[in-house]
């Protein structure tokens, strides 16, 4: 049994395509309360973050969509996180586009001295303000929460401890950008892209994830973008890229992780309704969090 906090962060002001602030509400109708409930876990739904509205503002030196606002909103849901993490619970985040991660991460950095990170995802969301080809925050958590990016999106939490490069594997990339691929490069950040997913089958990258991560860190956060999903899988996003990860394969991975009992936080992220097909990507999402929680056929 987990104590199990769910924190909806509705927020869509890191792209370009609206309705993804829909996705907590997409998600829950898809039923993870009950879900997880059925699993013996005892859930705490904690409501949404207030994100409100307001038109698009684009930073005069970086180019940066809505920087103040993702900077103020992402510091709500570190604070909210942390409280989580502090009084024992497992915090759930449900987004919103992948820019609320600045906030998960700086909130769960703040108790993990060695945080190791799973990035689901097709892209690497390592960009910065110098190397982003479209000014959107969504394509830059990653590289905040490794201290890469604008002060003022590394400021938020207030912490000054960041993800260490090499607590950190992404897994199911197919669209990197070029100064990502520096970034990974220079670092050494530990990358299965859709070529070694098909090469050693998901099962290998699975335990070689574990291994590599479990004696490093103290702590495991699993981000998952359901765009890392094939878009005939999950095409409720607004990023979707061609020659994705398997519903199959992605459940068999959340099975792994669950016997592994690695994770300690995770986030649901780039759910669009408005995008998705009859709340596909939405139930998705929730069969994908009932395997990482323990669910089983037998
Ligand atoms: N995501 N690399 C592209 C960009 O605009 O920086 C796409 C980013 C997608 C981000 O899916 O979370
Ligand atoms: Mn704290
Ligand atoms: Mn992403
Ligand atoms: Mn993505």
């Amino acid at each position: 049994m987990k104590k199990i906090s769910i924190i909806g962060m509705p927020m869509d002001l890191g792209q370009l395509r609206r309705g993804v602030d829909m996705g907590p509400s997409a998600i829950r109708y898809a039923g993870i309360e009950n879900r997880l409930q059925q699993l013996n876990h005892q859930v705490d739904d904690l409501g949404d973050i207030e994100i409100g509205r307001s038109t698009e503002q684009i930073d005069k030196d970086t180019g940066l969509r809505n920087l103040d606002l993702i900077a103020a909103k992402t510091k709500i849901l570190a604070d909210q996180v942390d409280g989580v993490v502090e009084k024992g619970a497992f915090p759930l985040v449900l987004g919103g586009d992948h820019s609320i991660a600045i906030g998960t991460l700086a909130g769960l950095l703040q108790h993990y001295h060695n945080l190791g990170v799973i990035w689901y995802d097709a892209h690497g969301d390592l960009n910065t303000a110098e190397t982003s080809p479209s000014g959107n925050i969504h394509g830059m958590s990653l590289a905040v929460a490794l201290g890469h990016g604008h002060p003022l999106l590394l400021e938020v939490g207030g912490v000054h401890r960041k993800l260490k490069p090499e607590n950190v594997v992404i897994i199911g990339a197919r669209s990197l950008d070029e100064g990502e691929r520096d970034l990974i490069k220079a670092k050494g950040i530990k990358v299965f892209t859709m070529h070694e997913i098909d090469r050693l089958g998901m099962p290998r990258v699975m335990e070689e994830t574990i291994s590599y991560l479990q004696d490093r860190t103290d702590g495991v956060h699993l981000s998952l973008d359901l765009d890392g999903l094939d878009p005939s899988d999950a095409p409720g996003v607004g990023t979707p890229v061609m020659g994705g990860i398997s519903y199959r394969e992605s459940h068999l991975a959340m099975e792994i992780l669950a016997e592994s009992q690695l994770i300690t936080s995770a986030e649901f992220v780039e759910v669009n309704p408005i995008l998705d097909e009859r709340n596909k990507t939405a139930d998705a999402a929730v069969a994908l969090m009932g395997s990482l929680f323990g669910e089983k056929l037998l």
